[in-house]
């Protein structure tokens, strides 16, 4: 369990591609909301079709009514329908007429090729007034259009985040009542930093793909087909003309995406490094500054930090070529269709309106092929992300299986059945241990360091499972009880106390609210930590932040103590802080022993000379294994492990 070399170990995997099963599970996430889901591509898809469609009202309100040809036959006299110009001159709009409508000078002219009559303002606005009024209808319809593909974004938007946010937060509850369940040797192999990663970043790259790689994603290719489709009805051949750079941005793309890649892995993983170096320095700080580390590690963390910085320089440098070739490529295309365009619409085989419609369309053709190169970045992110939550997802909950109706515990004897346990596989940290502990009886365990001591609690509580032999509680299989009972009754005061941001009755309670604050203080008063918290500013309200440094050893055994107590266990287990305590503390400490061992059954871990000498019997192990057992009398009578031990460890604090 090296969490000190982790940040080296975050490797530069292989970004993940497609894979069916990991999509279908990520669906079943989505299943719940999926009216969210459908109602959201459904905004997407009329939101699209409102903005392919712009251009073409455009178009035709230029051809349809700004660039059409007018025509007139004439008559000489007043005549139903006809308009009257000019005395003697009545015309009116026919196909086939001599007269046509023209521009010269800057003024229209109605002319056959002999006669021409200049029109004034007022009559033009009379004789065209369908055109005018196509016109403010067309730009009507563009308003309804805009407004409508205004309104279809900001739902599909909301709701696509919303769908997101609720995904995630399904996955990340998931992830943490997982994590509750896991056995504590995952916790042994995985740092920290790891899981906090899977919680919090993964799931943020897993919204990222909800909210704005899958429907972005979908809309682009919307909107690709749809232009091509749109472009493909105004003008086949100009559609060929102007997407001869296709292939060309093909290229550029699958160029782009290559370094992109390579440049964007290496950013992550590098800023995971900056991470977990970070979080591990700081948390050592007082070792760092004891040992007079800060110039080195200050070093190293520059070299981390700087090939950080040379990563998304490389990514920038990318990006920085990517582009500006896409705008080329874009100019290229435009250019292209000014170019057979004008000509075309010179020679009379387009209309202005195409033409326009063709630049808007190209306009528009761009921006989702930029957009994709890049949203496939965070598509793979998140499926990488999602791969490693699922992983965690799956992690074997608690290898013991708490069985649903358990036995209660009555009178506290513990019985060991050779007793065989290791961590990892092959190491046996406990060997063939036996021994029979009665109820009520005190037990003090003795031995160096590394013996097993703090393992042996470990298998006593079910926090990790044994591998040979059998453990049981008033003879009964500790896997028969129910995992909770059995916790419930055999309590235990761990060597390393640790403390939960929050006040100190929560801290003894461990926020279970059927608990109360008298039995809180009536704990603290019983294990002697009452004056103790009366002497903090705000007492019992005092909060205690998650580390605990505003704590001494001595009083967070106390705690923890009082924490034992309020549960009334049958079977109380400590482990004694190795760590000093002055002797008032001490003094302290053993009255509270001595009440609270009272009727119950207590094995006790003993660092201090007072906890062997009042212990029923002591145990002596020795590299795993249990050695010598006997009161303090016999074993130094043995003048065995037992009387070098108590001689070198405890005699000399005399
Ligand atoms: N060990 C392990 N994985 C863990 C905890 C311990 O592999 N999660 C190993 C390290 C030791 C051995 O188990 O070699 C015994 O560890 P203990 O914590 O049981 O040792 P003690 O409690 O006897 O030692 P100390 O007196 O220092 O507390
Ligand atoms: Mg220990």
């Amino acid at each position: 369990m090296s969490a000190s070399k982790d940040y080296h170990l975050e490797k530069e995997e292989e970004g993940k591609g497609f894979d069916y099963h990991l999509f279908k599970r990520l669906w079943a996430y989505v299943t719940p909301y999926r009216k969210l889901f459908y109602l959201s591509l459904l905004m997407l898809v009329l939101g699209t079709l409102f903005q392919l469609y712009i251009p073409y009202v455009s178009k035709n309100a230029i051809d349809a009514f700004m660039m059409r040809e007018h025509r007139y036959t004439s008559s000489a006299v007043e005549a139903k329908g006809y308009y009257r110009l000019d005395e003697g001159l009545w015309i009116k709009e026919d196909k086939g007429g001599a007269f046509s409508l023209t521009r010269r000078d800057g003024h229209f002219v109605l002319t056959d090729g002999l006669l021409s009559f200049r029109l004034s303002q007022e009559q033009i606005r009379e004789l065209r007034v369908d055109d005018i009024q196509g016109i403010d209808k067309s730009v009507l319809i563009l308003l309804v259009l805009l407004f409508s593909v205004f309104f279809t974004n900001y739902i599909q938007v909301y709701f696509s985040n919303k769908l997101g946010q609720k995904v995630i937060y399904d996955i990340r509850t998931g992830l943490f009542r997982k994590v509750l369940t896991l056995p504590l040797k995952f916790y042994d192999h995985n740092p920290t930093g790891r899981i906090v990663t899977r919680i919090t970043n993964d799931t943020e790259n897993l919204n990222e793909f909800f909210t704005s790689a899958v429907t972005s994603i979908v809309k682009d290719i919307l909107l690709l087909i749809g232009i091509i489709g749109f472009m493909l009805f105004l003008s086949s051949q100009l559609t060929g003309y102007s997407l001869f750079v296709l292939p060309v941005i093909v290229l550029a793309t699958a160029l782009f995406r290559f370094f992109d890649r390579k440049a964007y892995r290496k950013v992550r993983v590098r800023l995971a490094r900056i991470n977990a170096f970070l979080a591990e320095h700081l948390s050592g700080m007082s070792v760092i500054q004891l040992f007079n580390r800060e110039t080195s590690k200050y070093e190293e963390f520059k070299k981390t930090n700087h090939s950080y910085y040379r990563a998304t320089l490389q990514q920038l440098t990318v990006f920085a070529v990517f582009r500006p070739t896409m705008d080329i490529l874009f100019y290229i295309a435009l250019c292209v269709v000014i170019w057979f365009g004008s000509k075309d619409f010179v020679s009379g085989i387009m209309t202005f309106g195409v033409l326009y419609a063709f630049i808007n369309y190209i306009d528009m053709f761009f921006q989702p092929l930029r957009d994709l190169s890049e949203k496939f970045d965070i598509v793979q992110n998140a499926l990488a992300s999602a791969e490693k939550i699922f992983k965690l997802l799956d992690e074997k909950a608690s290898e013991i299986e708490p069985s649903q109706e358990g036995p209660e515990i009555r009178d506290g004897s513990v019985e060991f059945e050779s007793v065989t346990f290791g961590y990892n596989e092959g190491v046996e940290v406990l060997k063939d241990i036996s021994f029979n502990i009665r109820p009520g009886e005190k037990v003090a365990i003795v031995g160096e360091t590394g013996a097993g001591k703090t393992s042996l609690i470990g298998i006593l509580t079910a926090l990790y499972p044994i591998q040979k032999g059998r453990i049981l509680i008033d003879g009964i299989p500790i896997d028969a009880y129910q995992v909770h009972a059995l916790r419930k009754q055999v309590a235990v005061v761990l060597q390393d106390v640790f403390i939960f941001s929050g006040d100190v009755v929560d801290n003894i309670r461990l926020f279970d609210n059927a608990v109360s604050r008298e039995e809180v203080i009536d704990a603290a008063k019983y294990v002697n930590v009452d004056h103790l918290i009366s002497r903090f500013e705000k007492g019992y309200d005092t909060m205690l932040n998650e580390r605990a440094s505003t704590l001494s050893a001595g009083e967070r055994q106390l705690i923890a103590l009082a924490r034992a107590v309020v549960r009334d266990p049958k079977i109380l287990v400590l482990d004694e802080a190795t760590a000093n305590i002055d002797p008032v503390t001490e003094a302290f400490i053993q009255d509270a022993m001595e009440k609270v061992t009272q009727g119950r059954t207590v094995i006790t871990i003993a660092h201090r000379l007072s906890t062997i000498r009042n212990a029923d019997r002591i145990f002596v192990f020795h590299k795993g294994r249990l050695v010598e057992s006997g009161t303090h009398l016999e074993l130094f009578a043995k003048n065995g492990l037992y009387t070098q031990l108590y001689r070198l460890q405890y005699q000399l604090n005399e």
